[in-house]
């Protein structure tokens, strides 16, 4: 039978946060219950001189019900002992956007193209599934992935057991304000 135990879940062997640093394009997403990015979701990832990951994020959100705007996030990575989980701590540039302390995994890259992000905020007790997740399909490309990339992406998210469950980002230069 299907293994759906978070704990179970594969991700990218022997990791290199140099080669991942970069622009990724967010092309789907899953999202988790509560606020969250809408769409035009442009990552930066980033090693600083202390060889720590970080990064930030910029997304359309809707704010109070009715507040359209760009958010900017900053995200502050810290190391566990599986080179490709990490604990992100990130906040807003503005105050009032939100703050967090999420897991984030990267399940699958190959750095050049397509990344597979994966994150569970809460899992069931009994049987380790995820309750509440997210999770990014991230492109180099805005235009999106190659059939094979995507082929590939399908395949991963089979494998988190969220087949079916994203949603394509859209990308209409709302963010691109002050590029
Ligand atoms: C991620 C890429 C790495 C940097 C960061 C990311 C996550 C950002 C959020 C932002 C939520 C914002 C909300 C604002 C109102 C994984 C995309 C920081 C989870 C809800």
């Amino acid at each position: 039978e299907k293994d759906c135990t978070v704990d179970h879940f594969p991700v990218k062997q022997n990791f290199d946060r140099e080669r991942y640093a970069g622009t990724w394009y967010a092309v789907a997403k899953k999202d988790p219950e509560g606020l969250f990015l809408l769409d035009n979701i442009v990552a930066q990832y980033d090693v600083d001189s202390n060889g720590r990951m970080i990064a930030t994020a910029k997304g359309r959100v809707v704010l109070f019900g009715s507040l359209e705007m760009c958010a900017e996030m900053i995200g502050k990575f810290t190391d566990t002992e599986d080179p490709a989980k990490f604990r992100l701590e990130y906040s807003g540039l503005l105050s009032f956007l939100e703050t967090g302390n999420d897991p984030h995994w990267v399940v699958d890259t190959d750095y050049e193209t397509y990344a597979i992000h994966y994150s569970c905020r809460r899992k069931n007790e009994y049987d380790g599934t995820c309750l509440d997740s997210y999770s990014f399909v991230f492109s180099r490309d805005p235009n999106g992935l190659t059939p094979e990339a995507q082929r590939t992406v399908r395949k991963w998210q089979e494998v988190l057991c969220l087949e079916r469950k994203y949603r394509v980002v859209v990308h209409n230069g709302y963010c691109n304000q002050n590029p």
